[in-house]
C-alpha cells in the first residue's frame, strides 16, 4: 500500500462529518511570520512568560544541563528562546534542530551558525513524531538533552502526546534529560483572550491557513467567507480553533469537491493547557523523571527538566 499524498490527507480531512486541517500547514512564509506576531502580542502571554522563565532560572538550567551535552530541540529552532540558551549553556558538545520543513531548517541553522561560530550544528530533517537517527558530533557528548519549547507539545491530543514524550525518552538515551514548555490550565478568560487577540493577528493567522492550501495545493478557498473562532473547553482543557464558513459552498481541489454548509467548522488547531499533575503523569509514562519545575509568578506557563528514570 503506497502512502496517501499531502494533497490526499487534506482532501480526507475536509471530509470528514466534522471537517480539520493539521495545525501543521499554518507555517509557511507569511504564516510563520504571523505568529511571530502573535508572539510579540500584549494578550499572547505564553512567549514572553516562559521567556522570563527561562531568564529567571538559567544559572540553574545550565547546571543542571551540564557541560558537553548535545542539546537537541524538536522544531527548527529559531525562537529567541533558543537563542539565549544556546548564549548560556557551557561548551555544548553539539546543537542539532530537528525539523520537517528542510528549507526552513536549513535556513535557520545557517543563522545559528553564524551567530554562534564555535558551535557544531547539526540538522536532521525528520519527522519528530517517529523515532529518527543523530547525528555523531565531533566531540562525543555526555548526554542528550532534548528541548521542546513553546508548549508546542499542546497541539498534540493526549496519546499523540504521550507517543511524542516516548520518542524524547528514545532520543534522550541513557542518561539523557528533557527540557520541555508547558503551558498551565488557568482562569478561561485570559486563555481565550491569547487565542483572541484584539488586533486580529492569530484570526489572520488561522486564515492564512487556506491561503497557503490554495497556493500550496491548488484549492480554492475564498477567505472572504470564512471567520475566525477560538474557544477555550474547560473540560478538555485545550483551546479549540475553528474557521467558520459564513455561507453554504463549494471548495474544489483538482478533481476533488468539497461541500461546506453555512455555518459548518472546520477545526483548524487545538492547543492543550495542563495540570502539574496532569503532565507529571505523561512524563512518567514515558519513563521520565521531573527533577525540577519553574513556573512564573502568576503560574501562568511551567519550564520543566525530566530525566530518564
Ligand atoms: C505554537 C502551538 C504553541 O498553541 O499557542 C498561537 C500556536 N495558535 N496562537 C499555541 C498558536 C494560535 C501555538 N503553538
Amino acid at each position: 500500500m503506497t502512502e496517501p499524498t499531502e494533497l490526499e490527507e487534506i482532501i480526507s480531512g475536509l471530509m470528514l462529518p466534522e471537517k480539520i486541517i493539521s495545525p501543521k500547514y499554518f507555517y509557511d512564509e507569511r504564516g510563520s511570520k504571523l505568529f511571530e506576531r502573535i508572539t510579540r502580542l500584549p494578550e499572547y502571554y505564553p512567549s514572553e512568560t516562559e521567556l522570563g522563565i527561562m531568564q529567571d532560572n538559567m544559572a540553574e538550567i545550565v547546571a543542571l544541563v551540564g557541560e558537553h551535552a548535545s542539546l537537541i530541540e524538536f522544531g527548527s529552532g529559531s525562537s529567541s528562546k533558543t537563542r539565549m540558551l544556546l548564549e548560556n549553556l557551557n561548551q555544548l558538545a553539539a546543537y542539532v534542530p530537528v525539523d520537517i520543513s528542510r528549507d526552513h531548517l536549513l535556513e535557520s541553522s545557517d543563522k545559528i551558525r553564524l551567530e554562534f561560530p564555535n558551535l557544531e550544528v547539526l540538522p536532521v530533517v525528520a519527522d519528530f513524531t517517529k523515532a529518527f537517527a543523530l547525528p555523531n558530533p565531533s566531540f562525543m557528548p555526555l548526554r542528550n538533552t532534548v528541548y521542546f519549547p513553546g508548549s508546542t507539545i499542546g497541539n498534540f491530543a493526549h496519546a499523540a502526546a504521550q507517543e511524542l514524550l516516548n520518542v524524547m525518552y528514545q532520543e534522550a538515551g541513557e542518561n539523557g534529560a528533557l527540557l520541555i514548555g508547558i503551558d498551565l490550565q488557568k482562569d478561561p478568560a485570559v486563555i481565550e483572550r491569547a487565542y483572541n487577540d484584539s488586533a486580529g493577528i492569530t484570526a489572520e493567522f488561522n486564515l492564512n491557513m487556506l491561503r497557503h492550501l490554495n497556493e500550496a495545493f491548488g484549492f480554492d478557498f475564498d477567505l472572504s467567507n470564512y471567520s475566525h473562532r477560538a474557544h477555550y473547553d474547560e473540560d478538555e482543557g485545550r483551546i479549540e480553533m475553528r474557521l467558520i464558513s459564513s455561507c453554504e459552498q463549494i471548495v474544489s481541489a483538482g478533481d476533488a469537491e468539497i461541500f461546506v454548509a453555512d455555518g459548518e467548522a472546520i477545526l483548524t488547531e487545538y492547543s492543550h493547557k495542563y495540570t502539574l499533575d496532569g503532565f507529571a503523569e505523561m512524563a512518567s509514562s514515558a519513563g521520565f523523571e521531573i527533577k525540577r519545575v519553574w513556573i512564573d509568578a502568576d503560574t501562568l506557563f511551567s519550564v520543566q527538566y525530566c530525566v530518564r528514570s
